[in-house]
């Protein structure tokens, strides 16, 4: 049964119905009752394997298809109505043109399927930042994760109320799962995204990368906030005040860890906490007093499992405790408990690897294989998360002190510098890098742009996107948060990892609260304004001295003047889109050099 009254969304149902033909619908309407029959359908048809219930209470496990685990960037389009709306990074197709290939894949794609009509927030229940969306599809799957990742059922219509048709619609079908038709794609003029032969998580889960980063960057342009890839954290000090970080750094450069960090003895004994409120996306907007308030539109956390153990991410791992959905890592058959790469040193002897197969672990890993996929995922929900912010459900957000952009940098970026003022920020972030690693396939050492960390996610032209930074700059005014770059990866001479990272990266986190505040001083150099080496606390550091810390805050200028041109090279490709302050910003680095 319908669970609204909304014509805009009940129409929009029924022209999918008509295209995909199911056998029946479905209305998702969250409830537990609802969720744990579909729980016991999908474990029935084998969709989802239960995982040990007294281990791991509320578990599941999915294994996709091999050719079906990762997002497919060259496979998703901005599907705008200009080749220059999506702009040079983006890979754009004829609207029109687009619907004219995928409608006939979707023609009768569900027949002798059940269509599930899922209606989610994506933000807390009731807050002006939220946005609802409706996603139809034809996997229960699917429907399992948004429950985690979302404000899932009869609720978000009650947001959404009788009359509005400001929702975002997401047809997804899993379709024959075939990668040769697989298609993510987006309409950003009409607030909709297709998805069809995928079942992988970043592809599927529409209200993730699709709606909270491609559309909502759209949006929020149009309508006067920002969507970033981006985890919050806040840092409470010892008299009780929580300050905000909003975090941006290409994938596998640790934000899940960040966000979820734990502080050395010597700051937690005076009293230092660090409290979650997302892992991967902000939605930011000025309030009313001026500043800028950010919430997590998600309600989950869709985390790579390998490398999360409990050194690196304490409390990643306990969020998977419970409830948890695992898709790709391997079993272990002695106890129908989980494992993956990097979770201890004890591959499970009776195992069975992420594409199905039972093997010897620790015969099949001494063979140079993977148990679990690289690329393997937890669907964990938020409130698992030990250090989940009690601000996390807070409609109103929370104030950003600070935005932080990074990335992977083996000699060029310093541990950490701050930016001039806003304008040098957004030029900081817009040429943010990172140096590919040993782990992706192609040269190692290779350096990527990956401007704000939203290479991949930005659903316009990223010239009109950092024109959008800076115009939010001018509303915010004095009130805007302050931008810094971190580096947590130089490397010495024998390519070894210099900076202790992981909880370590606090005393990071405090120099530049501190900045904040006021309360520290700062050194100028060309590229930006750089710690005294001494307001780095190093306590409690064994490996690392003052001398150390001024190595990591050196800056090799043969080494940024290549990096202006890298630089210029990748302005090119934006043409007169690219605003004039960055050409000026650039300039003005360059003279700096000398
Ligand atoms: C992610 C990503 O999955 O950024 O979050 O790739
Ligand atoms: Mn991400």
């Amino acid at each position: 049964m319908a669970l609204t009254k909304n014509p805009n969304v009940l129409k929009w149902v029924e022209e999918m119905t008509a295209l995909t033909k199911p056998e029946k619908v479905v209305w998702i309407d969250g409830s537990e009752e609802q969720l744990s029959s579909l729980r016991s359908e999908a474990i029935a048809s084998g969709e989802v394997l239960e995982l040990n219930q007294e281990k791991l209470p509320g578990c599941l496990y999915h294994r996709t298809l091999p050719n079906d685990v990762a997002r497919v960037e060259d496979r998703t389009f901005i599907c705008s109505k200009t080749k220059e709306d999506a702009g040079p990074t983006n890979n754009w197709s004829d609207p029109q043109e687009m619907k004219n290939k995928l409608l006939p894949l979707y023609d009768g794609v569900m027949k002798g399927r059940t269509m599930y009509v899922i209606p989610y927030s994506m933000g807390p229940i009731g807050s002006s930042l939220a946005k609802v969306g409706v996603e139809v599809t034809d996997s229960i799957y699917v429907v399992l994760n948004m429950e985690i990742m979302t404000r899932m059922g009869v609720k978000a219509f009650e947001n959404l109320g009788d009359t509005s048709n400001d929702f975002v619609r997401g047809l997804h079908s899993k379709a024959q799962v075939d990668p040769e038709n697989r298609y993510i794609v987006h309409f950003p003029e009409e607030n909709t995204i297709w998805s069809i032969n995928s079942a992988y998580g970043g592809n599927v889960l529409l209200g993730k990368k699709c709606f909270a980063l491609r559309i909502a960057s759209f949006q929020g342009k149009n309508e006067g906030w920002m969507a970033e890839h981006m985890l919050i954290l806040g840092i409470e000090k010892p008299n009780g005040e929580t300050k905000y970080v909003c975090a941006a750094f290409p994938s596998a450069c640790g934000k899940t860890n960040l966000a979820m960090l734990i502080p050395p003895e010597g700051y937690k004994s005076k009293g230092y906490k660090v409290w979650t409120v997302g892992d991967d996306i902000a939605w930011l907007k000025p309030g009313a007093d001026g500043r800028l308030y950010a919430i997590n539109p998600e309600n989950g956390f869709f985390g790579v499992a390998p490398g999360t153990n409990v050194k690196s991410n304490f409390n990643a791992l306990e969020s998977t405790k419970k409830n948890t959905i695992f898709t790709n890592v391997a079993i272990n058959n002695a106890d129908n408990t989980v494992w993956w790469e990097g979770l201890d040193k004890n591959p499970p002897e009776d195992a069975t690897e992420w594409k199905g197969a039972k093997v010897n672990g620790k015969e099949f890993k001494a063979e140079g294989n993977n148990l679990a996929h690289p690329n393997s995922r937890f669907t964990a929900p938020a409130k698992n998360c030990p250090c989940i912010s009690s601000e996390f459900d807070n409609p109103a957000g929370v104030p950003v002190s600070a935005f932080v952009f990074g990335g992977r940098r083996a000699k060029t970026a310093p541990l950490v510098y701050q930016s001039f003022d806003w304008t040098h920020g957004v030029f900081v972030g817009s040429s943010m890098a990172s140096e590919t690693t040993a782990a992706a396939a192609g040269a190692v050492g290779v350096v990527r742009r990956d401007p704000m960390a939203m290479l991949p996610f930005c659903g316009y032209n990223m010239g009109d996107y950092w024109a959008h930074w800076l115009e939010m700059g001018e509303t915010l005014g004095e009130k805007a948060p302050k931008i810094f770059n971190v580096n947590w990866f130089r490397t010495d001479d024998e390519g070894h990892f210099i900076w202790p990272g992981f909880g370590d990266n606090m005393r990071i986190l405090d120099w530049i609260i501190s900045r904040c505040e006021n309360e520290v001083e700062a050194v100028e150099t060309p590229i930006g304004y750089e710690p005294k080496p001494e307001d780095i606390d190093i306590d409690g550091l064994d490996d690392i001295s003052l001398d150390t810390v001024k190595d990591l805050l050196s800056v090799d200028t043969a080494l940024w003047k290549e990096e202006v041109k890298g630089i210029r090279e990748f302005y090119g490709k934006f043409g007169d889109k690219l605003p004039a302050k960055l050409e000026e910003q650039l300039t003005s680095l360059e003279k700096r050099l000398g």
